[in-house]
């Protein structure tokens, strides 16, 4: 049996194909790319259990900004990387050149092109899945596509740099100029250059909305991706249910206990003892890193005044345990700046109601520009560190 030929690039004739639209679509999604990998650099940091640098507690929208803008940024690539691939993918059928130190420098632009191409599929399938809440897979999520964003980014500005005589041409020139397309890409087909640009930049908006809308809650009705973005108990999402996270019956057992512990000192008080103490109320937003996020008006006891009961200085880390028992999230450290916030909270209520058993129920840390999942619910003890 004889296996089929590869095509040769002759073969892919439309006009469309053509560095003057490969370098604008490019152009646009490096910009993507540039934003989500700063924003996923600060969501990375900020969920870092030690802080070198305290990440800011103000304003208290910025992770929600940050990380709606990541989310955004990266689904709207999704279009633009799909066109850019059609555009150019007829290049790698070129036929290699002659001569041994040719070879080698296309052979190592196309292995840098394939590794950039690798990993922006890569961030862009898992990062889409993730905020849809599927993890089929066994490896940890937040590790994984941190390290490929480093790789990603380094391939795409190894590839800039290579191609940059290229793009300068094209951006500077007219969308029509065809001195830089492949000489066979000369047939016109349905679409004009400036029709395919336009369709692109419409898919890629379509995108944004339909992402944005988990953030920006006038958008909401257009959101058909924002998983997440319908009504849980007081007009607020719910990431994850008490009855996922294996908490209902402790949560609400009549023995429940907060226990704070300052080395020797510990305190322990029931849910009355907290509502008896001084109520505070604070208009939070909860972000999580999935791109969701919603207003939020939290009622509770000042995390400051319960530090205090244990006469507890500042600037310590507060090391918060969950009743929940199984995942990652059971326990977390809140940061001595944010355990300090006067807006930091552990609250009893949320938007005027009780605080519903799937927000959190009894009591749920909500501290200001803190990514979601640090936001600990139903939580049982409070543990001021050295
Ligand atoms: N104990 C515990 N706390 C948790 C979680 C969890 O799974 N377990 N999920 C976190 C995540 S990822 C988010 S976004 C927020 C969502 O809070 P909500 O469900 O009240 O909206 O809770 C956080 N607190
Ligand atoms: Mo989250």
């Amino acid at each position: 049996m004889k296996l089929p030929a590869p095509p040769s690039d002759e073969q892919f004739t439309s006009r469309l194909r053509s560095a003057a639209v490969a370098a604008r679509i490019g152009l646009w999604l490096g910009i993507c790319f540039a934003i989500a990998f700063v924003t996923g650099l600060i969501s990375h940091y900020a969920q870092n259990h030690s802080q070198p640098i305290p990440f800011p507690t103000s304003p208290s929208w910025g992770y929600r900004v940050t990380q709606g803008l990541h989310v955004t940024a990266g689904t709207a690539a999704v279009p633009l990387l799909l066109v850019k691939l059609w555009t150019v993918y007829p290049r790698l059928f070129i036929r290699p050149p002659r001569g041994a130190r040719k070879l080698a420098v296309e052979g190592l632009e196309r292995a840098s092109i394939g590794v950039l191409v690798a990993g922006a599929v890569f961030q862009l399938v898992t990062g889409l899945m993730n905020s849809s809440q599927w993890y089929p897979w066994g490896f940890s999520f937040r590790a994984t596509h941190y390290a490929v964003g480093w790789v990603t980014i380094g391939a795409m500005v190894v590839h800039i740099a290579v191609k940059l005589p290229i793009i300068r041409h094209a951006l500077t020139g007219d969308v029509e100029d065809t001195s830089q397309d492949r000489p066979t890409a000369t047939r016109h087909g349905v679409l004009t250059r400036r029709g395919l640009l336009r369709t692109t930049w419409g898919a890629a908006g379509l995108a944004v909305l339909a992402t944005a809308g988990s953030t920006v809650p006038f958008l909401r009705d257009v959101s058909i991706f924002g998983v997440r973005s319908g009504d849980g108990p007081a007009g607020v999402p719910i990431n994850r249910s008490a009855s996922a996270a294996g908490v209902t019956a402790s949560a609400v057992s009549s023995s429940f206990m907060l226990t704070l512990v300052h080395g020797d000192t510990t305190t322990g008080l029931t849910r009355q003892d907290l509502l008896d103490l001084p109520q505070r109320t604070e208009s939070l937003p909860i972000a999580c890193v999935e791109g969701w996020s919603a207003s939020a008006t939290w009622t509770g006891v000042r995390m400051r005044d319960l530090l205090d009961l244990v006469a507890a200085p500042p600037g310590r880390d507060v090391v918060v345990t969950s009743l929940q028992q199984r995942g990652a999230f059971g326990v977390t450290v809140l940061q001595a700046n944010f355990a300090d916030d006067d807006r930091t909270l552990l609250a009893l209520g949320l938007n005027g109601e009780t605080l519903a058993l799937d927000h959190g129920f009894p009591c749920r840390v909500i501290a200001p520009d803190r990514p979601g999942v640090l936001q600990t619910k139903w939580v049982t003890r409070l543990e001021v560190q050295a």
